[in-house]
């Protein structure tokens, strides 16, 4: 299951719990209060908000701390910096300029992103749906991604920066095959590789 799978029912949960608190403070109200209520309710809303604003503030913290823990990600520390195939890929409004060169499971490669025209981003998505890497495709600019493929199968490419009418079509595809029997460790390709 990806993430956005999870976390679009919590968000609809978030907002159906934030309308219930509205509809009881509202189903609530009543006459004016005498000045003694009014004065214990402002005592009690001052210790609620100080409660909320310290758990709110510790929440921060510990989120922060809970997902940026993981930078760098170990395959950003452990990736060599010498890729196994280099690819030079090009965007355009609207499709992908990509050599049609074999991977293999386990190779790094350095993908030299580039844009013929205006702003893309050439992003990986996983046989599994998931984002693998991504960098932004720029006129003029010379970006390099270094990916390392875990896992065989289909990969997507796909557009993530808006360019225009065709950008939700802007995607191809990118074939990873298993080591094929008779290559060398290190990516050396003897044989064609399945592609
Ligand atoms: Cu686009």
């Amino acid at each position: 299951m990806t993430v956005q799978n999870v976390v679009w029912p919590l968000a609809l949960l978030g907002i159906v719990a934030v309308a219930l608190v509205f509809i009881f403070v509202i189903s609530q109200a009543r006459q004016p209060a005498t000045e003694q209520e009014t004065a214990r309710s402002t005592h009690t809303a001052h210790v609620i908000q100080a409660w909320f604003f310290g758990l709110l503030v510790l929440g921060f913290v510990v989120g922060t701390w809970l997902t940026l823990r993981h930078f760098p990600i170990p395959l950003q520390r452990g990736a060599p910096l010498a890729a196994d195939v280099e690819m030079d890929v090009e965007g355009f409004m609207w499709g992908w300029t990509i050599p049609d060169t074999p991977i293999q499971v386990g190779q790094t490669v350095a993908f030299r992103v580039t844009s013929k025209d205006v702003n893309h981003d050439f992003a990986i998505y996983g046989p599994d749906g998931n984002l693998v890497a991504q960098t932004q495709a720029m006129p003029r600019v010379l970006n390099k991604l270094l990916v390392t493929f875990q896992q065989p199968g289909e990969y997507t490419v796909q557009c993530l920066e808006y360019c225009g009418v065709g950008h939700g079509f802007m995607r191809t595809k990118l074939t990873v095959s298993k080591h094929a029997t008779g290559t060398a460790p290190g990516g050396t390709t003897l044989g064609k590789g399945g592609h």
